[in-house]
């Protein structure tokens, strides 16, 4: 009678593993029609690192925000008043030089005044960017600070739409129509 028992007890450790591993969003997904990205309000509570393994589980990234577009669009859908958010920016490879923990290119930043700075005065180690959801500004603080930053926004960018089928064939046929008009005329030259 205990084997039974006992694999019922590691089927429960597992369901709520499993569970845990996949940490349901908060709120999402939202698609923004801006520019097609996916995006999840996820747990932020515990740290950077842990934030951004959570959006990977996702199938993307912190935030990477490209512009002035993005982040309105943000500040209107998905933050709230009060709250921090973790986002993709980090400094940690180079002091000061501020990257998309996605890879795409760092072309746009919304800092508070005064922000960055490094948390200059509290151990200097603003490495990682938050969302303020009052202000739509960015700030930067230590990434291994559980709580401070209390959630995270997760971007999960789609893939490019491709040429519709109709559209490329169209184009073929019509091509093809031309040439054999230009067939036609020679033969009645
Ligand atoms: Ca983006
Ligand atoms: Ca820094």
């Amino acid at each position: 009678m205990h084997a039974p028992k006992r694999i019922l007890a590691l089927l429960a450790v597992g369901l709520l593993g499993g569970s845990m591993a996949a940490q349901a969003a908060l709120v999402g997904p939202v698609t923004n029609p801006g520019n097609g990205s996916v995006y999840y309000v996820i747990d932020g509570s515990t740290t950077w690192a842990q934030a951004e393994a959570q959006a990977a589980s996702l199938g993307g990234h912190l935030v990477t925000i490209n512009d002035l577009a993005e982040n309105q669009w943000i500040l209107s859908n998905l933050a709230g008043p009060g709250n921090l958010y973790w986002t993709g920016a980090r400094d940690d490879a180079v002091e000061g030089t501020f990257a998309w923990t996605s890879g795409e290119t760092w072309s746009y930043a919304n800092w508070a005044p005064g922000e960055p700075d490094n948390d200059t005065g509290s151990g200097g180690n603003g490495d990682f960017g938050y969302f303020d959801g009052t202000t739509g500004l960015w700030g930067d603080t230590d990434g291994s600070f559980a709580g401070f930053v209390g959630m995270g926004i997760a971007e999960v960018m789609q893939e490019t739409t491709p040429v519709p089928l109709p559209a490329a064939a169209w184009l073929l046929l019509s091509g093809l129509g031309g040439l054999g008009f230009v067939g036609r005329r020679r033969k009645a030259a």
